[in-house]
């Protein structure tokens, strides 16, 4: 490099946003340009090996300067969904959508407002701050399907979160269970696993696909899709009746041992073989290994989330597994969170500020007994002693099949405008044809996005986004825990590209709510956030990571205990209780659907996409990568199939075609990819980029009525489908084995 030039070359912190670990980086900076990124070994979560190991990284420019991003405001000219579109300016596109959110909720009230978000992708609290505003209970996405039945259980079990992210190094036995992080972390964690299990200590991977995270295992269980309550169970019985759990923390810290005893006194190893479909002799090994360590962990993920009522009932068996062997609070062990020490996410969102009659228009709030604003109110009354609040808008969210449905219904009133920020509901949500007849009934659609996509091209307006290394990222977990780690944008948002941030502002600003924006950057926000640190915004990028050390046996401390109704680990729930739910974790039985005989899992993750992102990007194509539908050797066969065939995969919600692929599973068992569309072909309508020819969400559903009533949480593993040669269309396999339909088993 010459003189001239390196004089013009700066070096500036930033991170990398295209996945939920935000690496720290330099950016080589060259007029105003980004010539180049590095690995920033001064910051978090610096490894050499992740960033040789991680397919995005090398992503980054070309997802900055892609043809096809989005750089200007834009305003439909066709009919929804032509893809024609005229350029606007950032003000028009403001005071239009303002004036017109104004007068919609001066005709049907501040619910006629919906919002919809997905995966951590943006920063979402001036989303939930501008609705909360604006008078709206309906905010839609992953609430109940992703992490916040863990949120829920742990809450009212142990009175607070607890850390998913287990202490490898110093754990005795390590069970990962529904999670994949080979696939879906790649990172830092799946290479703590990696050492971890060079040490030689054991680990047990609960799956019905032998994932290359179960393949790096020593034991592996292939549970029947949805029955792992059941498992949680079984573990329980062995753990009890053979007197391996910790009879003094027992007697101590938990509450309900007595009723939990007996709620499991029938799960014998002999029944939850029959009912999981693992044999006995390993559930009693598996339980011995787990309670025999002297510190063991248990690391779950989507796959216990999304299994309707089981998925609360897993949750609750595994917080039993964890508090009856004092896997609690010490090292190698669970930890209970921290609350915040920064500006904490409820306070950001402005929940408070939502009025009662609004919160009263919380749909199907009559039926659901937790994910209601009471529950929530009510669990706030509980960690509150501990002087820690939850944020409320995962555990409030709106169930979406009711928020669809009053699009398209007006009942029990009508939703007329929705925004959506950092989703694209039409191929990663449930019900993709619901939502789509949903979508086109609107006066008002809005999409913050980077790139068209199927659910964009629907819209009124489209707003370009800035996304990694344009903006600052701050990452905080949504307040249940003490960290919080991110870093500065490397350079300004390209074209008229702007921060999610400054759209909530804006809005709010022409809505009526400027007393609450007294922000006016989104670094001046991030300011606000981290100042009870001690520190200023700039100050906090220079190590960019808040991370207490983690405190130990907290309930000892002087009269603290745990912050339920009873001060102790509830292992039966009185709060359940209160709310009309099982106080024990219990195991629901699936029906049988003679026309479905097998089970869906729809979504096990894969590199290096994440849902339906990143499929346009060159760098990261692979040869032939299609989406495929994964089954074993003996279904392929049973089902007449063979490796790479075109084959429709059918549900009682719709169909849709896959690469077959033939994989080590449980037999009786599908996968299939999440979150295909083919950015490529014809986005207009009626095509729409392909979003109803591979695209799992036409196989599911999340209908209500048959929701599961604590959380109003759908499924996207254990459906009854079939499966095809896609010329043929007829269904040509019979189930696994008969499974007798049978009563809910916990009262
Ligand atoms: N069948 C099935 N469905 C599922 C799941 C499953 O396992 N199976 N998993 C569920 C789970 S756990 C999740 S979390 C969701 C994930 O679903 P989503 O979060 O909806 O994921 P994506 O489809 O990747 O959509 C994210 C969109 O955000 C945009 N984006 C990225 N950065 C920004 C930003 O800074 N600002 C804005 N405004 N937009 C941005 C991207 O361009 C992309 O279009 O899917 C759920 N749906
Ligand atoms: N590459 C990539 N990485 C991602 C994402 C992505 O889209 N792509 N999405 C991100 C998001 S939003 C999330 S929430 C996380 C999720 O992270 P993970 O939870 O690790 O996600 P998955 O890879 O889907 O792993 C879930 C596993 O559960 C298994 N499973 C399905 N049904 C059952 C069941 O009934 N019982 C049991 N025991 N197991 C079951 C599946 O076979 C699958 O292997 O990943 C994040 N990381
Ligand atoms: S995609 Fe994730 S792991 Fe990879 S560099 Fe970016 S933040 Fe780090
Ligand atoms: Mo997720």
């Amino acid at each position: 490099m010459s003189g001239a030039e390196q004089v013009k070359t700066q070096q500036k912190q930033t991170n990398c946003r295209l996945c939920s670990y935000l690496c720290g980086l330099k950016a080589n900076i060259t007029k105003g340009r980004i010539a180049g990124l590095e690995p920033d070994p001064e910051r978090y979560p610096y490894d050499t090996a992740i960033v040789s190991g991680c397919h995005r990284f090398h992503a980054n420019l070309e997802f900055l300067e892609h043809p096809e991003r989005l750089n200007h405001p834009l305003k439909r000219v066709g009919e929804r969904g032509s893809n024609r579109w005229e350029r606007i300016s950032w003000e028009q596109a403001l005071d239009e959508i303002a004036a017109k959110l104004l007068d919609l909720r001066a005709r049907f009230g501040g619910e006629t407002l919906a919002t919809a978000i997905g995966g951590p992708h943006t920063t979402f609290w001036p989303l939930h701050r501008f609705l909360n505003l604006f008078g709206s209970p309906n905010n839609v996405g992953i609430g109940q399907i992703c992490w916040n039945p863990s949120i829920w259980v742990n809450s009212l079990t142990f009175g607070w979160p607890l850390e998913n992210e287990v202490d490898l190094e110093r754990t005795g036995c390590l069970l990962v269970w529904g999670a994949n992080p080979a696939e879906s972390d790649n990172s830092l964690f799946w290479k703590q696993v990696r050492a971890y299990r060079q040490t030689g200590k054991p680990l047990v991977v609960i799956d019905p696909r032998r994932t290359r995270t179960a393949r790096l295992a020593d034991h592996w269980l292939a549970p029947r899709p949805g029955s792992d309550a059941a498992l949680g169970l079984g573990l329980l019985h062995v753990i009890i009746s053979e007197r391996l759990y910790d009879k003094h923390f027992v007697a101590d810290w938990c509450h309900g041992f007595a009723e939990l005893s007996c709620r499991v006194a029938d799960y014998t190893p002999e029944r939850v073989a029959v009912l999981t479909g693992i044999e006995a002799d390993r559930i009693i090994e598996v339980a011995r290994l787990y309670a025999g360590a002297p510190a063991a962990s248990i690391f779950h993920g989507r796959g216990l989330d999304q299994l309707g009522a089981n998925s609360m009932e897993v949750h609750r068996a595994i917080a039993c597994l964890k508090a009856v062997t004092a896997n609690i609070d010490r090292p190698g062990a669970a930890l209970v969170s921290e609350g915040p020490a920064y500006l904490a996410e409820i306070d950001l969102e402005l929940t408070e500020k939502l009025p009662p009659e609004q919160r009263a228009k919380q749909l199907g709030r009559e039926r659901l007994q937790l994910q209601t604003y009471e529950s929530y109110e009510a669990l706030t009354r509980l960690t509150e002693r501990h002087g820690k609040r939850l944020p409320a808008r995962y555990l409030t969210s709106a169930q979406p099949n009711l928020v669809w449905r009053a699009m398209l219904e007006a009942d029990p009133y009508p939703i007329r405008a929705l925004i959506v920020s950092g989703a694209n509901p039409l191929i990663s949500q449930a019900d993709s044809r619901l939502i789509h007849a949903a979508l086109k009934s609107l006066d008002l659609l809005v999409a913050l996005e980077l790139f068209p996509n199927s659910t964009s091209v629907l819209a009124d307006y489209v707003l370009p986004m800035a996304g990694s290394l344009e903006r600052p990222v701050l990452q905080t977990n949504a307040g249940v825990a003490d960290i919080a780690y991110g870093g500065p944008a490397a350079i300004a948002p390209l074209f008229e590209r702007r921060c999610d941030f400054d759209v909530w502002r804006e809005l709010g600003l022409r809505c009526g709510q400027e007393e609450h924006w007294p922000w006016e950057r989104f670094e001046d926000s991030l300011n606000a956030i981290v100042t009870p640190l001690g520190y200023s915004w700039e100050e906090f990028c220079i190590s960019g990571l808040h991370a207490p050390p983690p405190q130990y046996e907290k309930h000892l401390d002087e009269g603290r205990g745990f912050a339920t109704a009873s001060g102790r680990i509830e292992l039966y729930s009185c709060f359940l209780e209160r709310f009309g739910a099982d106080p024990l974790p219990g195991h629901t039985p699936t029906d049988a659907a003679d026309a479905f005989p097998l089970t869906l899992i729809s979504g096990g993750r894969k590199q290096p996409y994440w849902a339906s992102s990143f499929h346009y990007l060159q760098t990261l194509k692979r040869p032939n990568q299609r989406p495929t539908a994964e089954v074993s050797l003996s279904t392929a066969r049973q089902c007449k199939l063979h490796e790479g065939q075109e084959v429709e995969v059918a549900t009682p919600w719709g169909t849709a075609l896959f690469s077959l692929r033939i994989a080590e599973m449980r037999d009786g068992v599908v996968n299939v990819d999440y979150g295909w569309w083919f950015p490529r072909e014809e986005l207009a309508e009626p095509h729409l980029g392909g979003a109803f020819v591979a695209n799992a969400n036409t196989l599911t559903t999340a209908d209500f009525a048959s929701a599961d009533p604590v959380l109003g949480q759908w499924k996207y593993n254990n459906l009854p489908c079939r499966i095809c040669p896609a010329e043929i269309q007829e269904p040509q396999c019979a189930s696994e084995e008969p499974v007798a339909p049978q009563a809910k088993e916990n009262h």
